[in-house]
């Protein structure tokens, strides 16, 4: 068979070793990687409303906000939650409000657009429960119209089919306080011309009841709803002063040591709000410390001030060491070495956490995704940290040491259906998802495909094969979860590429034979949805609407991890494979790094979506590297 024409080595070792050096010069000194987690506008605009409520004034940060707010402003006035996405009623009316607050003109043109947009979208009724929330906490929504969510949650025991542990790590952090500001209403007043009744509809209704949710689950939530608001009403509440106390002390109990909650910017600004709500001083110490915290969750620039809602140093430490490895640096180099430290350093070995609930005899070991998370270890993060450690020449004892710790914790969280979730084991009653007031973002956290196959990957990478009961139960889920025609869901990157991508090499480490035909179908898949310029895409859109599955414009993360999928099944030589490489070699930017406006990562499917700033680096120098070594395996033969 005549051979088509090879990738050009020479421009293949140059585009590893550029962006090879390119990562090294981005590690911090202390042995970490940390890039920007870029999500929407809404995190920086809540945290002035915070400030707002506190009752804090600072004019210069006030006009960095608004500065950083009008630069992501687009043409047609709207704010999106994604690079190029639609634009997203809340997200805009935030952005708006906190403009409003910071003193912006309401009659100059972009307010002037934003308010057609919002009104054009049916203004503030239609935005989401937090929205109003924020709103109703400055008197521009009726608590009267928002879902009942009472604080004596908190009392159920964890043997009741509801209680606070049923619900996700997040939503248990965000859900708790806001029981508290739901039960108080603190309303704080704000200045006439900051008000809002321009965003309503006129004529402007009294009051703007709950939408229905369909379902027998639905129906039964509605009807509990109408009866615990009609039970607000009535001073009779004898349980409430001790359900105030309870929720007040696991607050203050769930504080990080960075001052935050959970890590997560949500938890956080309405933990400070309930505090502030039961009478808490901004002197107190608790206070004090959640405030603090946000400065290093902060991008300042000269005239601009943005918040992160979450900080990723171990996710992106691991992520950098394996591309490094990929590229061919020794297992002692000085840089991994360094990376390996910062790691061991971080792993949760003597703290508990909300996973306990479920889990009755297994020791911590996990690593959470943050600098200072030790209550929210994640297995996701747990998986990859492991595979980084397993490349890097750390002091044998103390490698083994971390891997048994981490490995027990992983085994431990293995759930009933054969997955991981990201936070919690058997995270699973999804009725509970009909609450309304679920309508953004996930209550849960049940398995996902992604995160099992990292785990089954670094089971394969530790010895284990088909023949052992974790892995069996494990590709007995990742089989029931492919889709009919061949690719697999992305919980935590976008979307089926990155899941895909996630099972090809996991499926391959753990020894399956990569010829058997389901395998084929997600192959065929991938090669069905690659772009004409060679590279991969697949648009947030994709989550809600499933006709464009796999389909846009080119990124370097997506193309990574389809090659890494098209790699991991074999296919070296493909037509396919080679056209990725040569995309990624092809984008690459004098630098060493590529471009990467649009969004790869995934906070919440459809509702919150991030843009992990090193994802445009790290992933195409793992998929070039493997590239090349699969390459150089290939000729030894
Ligand atoms: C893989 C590693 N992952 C396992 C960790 C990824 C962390 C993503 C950071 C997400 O940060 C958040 C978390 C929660 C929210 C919410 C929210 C929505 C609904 C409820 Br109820 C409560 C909170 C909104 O924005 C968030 C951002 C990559």
């Amino acid at each position: 068979m005549l051979k088509t024409e090879q990738v050009s080595l020479t421009a293949l070792d140059r585009a590893i070793e550029q962006a090879k050096e390119r990562l090294l010069s981005l590690q911090y000194p202390e042995g970490f990687w940390w890039g920007e987690l870029e999500s929407n506008v809404t995190i920086t605009a809540e945290y002035l409303f915070l400030a707002h409520f506190l009752g804090i004034r600072d004019e210069d940060r006030r006009r960095k906000i608004a500065n950083y707010l009008l630069e992501q402003q687009r043409e047609d006035g709207t704010w999106a939650n994604w690079f190029d996405g639609p634009g997203d009623l809340s997200t805009t009316i935030e952005a708006y409000f906190a403009l409003k607050l910071a003193g912006v003109d309401p009659r100059s043109p972009e307010m002037g657009k934003a308010r057609e947009f919002i009104l054009r979208e049916g203004g503030v009724p239609k935005a989401r429960i937090f929205t109003k929330l924020w709103l109703a906490l400055f008197g521009q929504w009726r608590w009267e119209d928002l879902p009942a969510m009472p604080p004596e949650l908190v009392l159920l025991p964890t043997w009741f089919p509801v209680n606070i542990y049923e619900f996700a790590s997040w939503a248990r952090g965000t859900i708790l306080p806001l029981t508290i500001v739901l039960a108080l209403r603190p309303t704080v007043s704000i200045p006439e011309d900051a008000k809002l009744d321009e965003l309503y509809p006129q004529p402007r209704r009294r009051s703007y009841p709950l939408p229905r949710r369909p379902g027998l689950w639905g129906s039964l939530f509605f009807g509990l709803d109408r009866a615990l608001r009609l039970h607000e009403r009535f001073p009779w509440k004898p349980l409430r002063a001790r359900a105030l106390k309870r929720a007040e002390e696991w607050i203050v109990a769930h504080q990080e040591a960075d001052g935050s909650w959970g890590g997560i910017q949500p938890p956080w600004v309405y933990s400070l709000i309930a505090l502030k709500a039961l009478g808490y001083g901004l002197d107190h110490p608790v206070i004090q410390k959640g405030l603090r915290g946000f400065e290093s969750f902060a991008i300042e620039g000269e005239e601009t001030w943005r918040l992160q809602a979450c900080l990723s140093p171990v996710w992106d430490t691991a992520l950098a060491v394996l591309a490094l490895l990929e590229a061919g640096l020794e297992p002692d180099h000085p840089a991994l070495l360094r990376a390996g430290r910062w790691l061991l350093k971080e792993q949760i070995l003597d703290s508990g956490g909300d996973w306990q609930i479920k889990v009755e005899r297994s020791l911590p070991g996990g690593w959470a995704f943050e600098f200072e998370n030790d209550l929210y270890p994640d297995t996701d993060d747990t998986a990859i940290v492991m595979l980084a450690l397993l490349g890097i020449a750390l002091p044998e004892d103390q490698r083994r040491e971390a891997l048994a710790r981490g490995l027990e914790w992983l085994l431990a969280m293995q759930s009933k259906n054969g997955g991981w979730g990201a936070f919690d084991k058997d995270n699973t009653k999804l009725f509970l998802a009909r609450i309304p007031f679920a309508d953004f973002g996930a209550l849960l956290d049940p398995p996902s495909v992604d995160v099992t196959a990292h785990i089954l990957e670094l089971l394969g990478r530790l010895g284990y094969d088909r023949s052992s009961r974790p892995v069996r139960r494990a590709l007995a889920y990742i089989r029931r979860e492919q889709e009919p025609d061949g690719p697999w869901f992305g919980r935590w990157g976008v979307n089926y590429i990155y899941g895909t991508g996630a099972v090809l090499p996991a499926l391959e480490a753990i020894g399956e034979e990569m010829s058997k035909p389901y395998i084929r179908r997600a192959v065929a898949w991938l090669i069905a949805h690659q772009n004409g310029d060679g590279g991969w895409g697949e648009t947030p859109a994709s989550y809600r609407d499933p006709s464009l599955r796999g389909q846009g414009p080119s990124t370097p993360s997506q193309t990574a991890w389809a090659i890494l999928g098209l790699l991991a099944a074999g296919e070296v030589e493909n037509e396919a494979t080679k056209h990725g490489i040569e995309y990624l070699i092809r984008t690459q930017q004098e630098d060493g790094s590529w471009e990467e406006p649009y969004f790869t990562g995934t906070g919440f499917p459809g509702d919150f979506m991030i843009n992990y700033h090193l994802y445009r680096l790290y992933f195409p120098l793992m998929a070039l590297g493997r590239y090349r070594r699969r390459l150089k395996e290939g000729r030894a033969e």
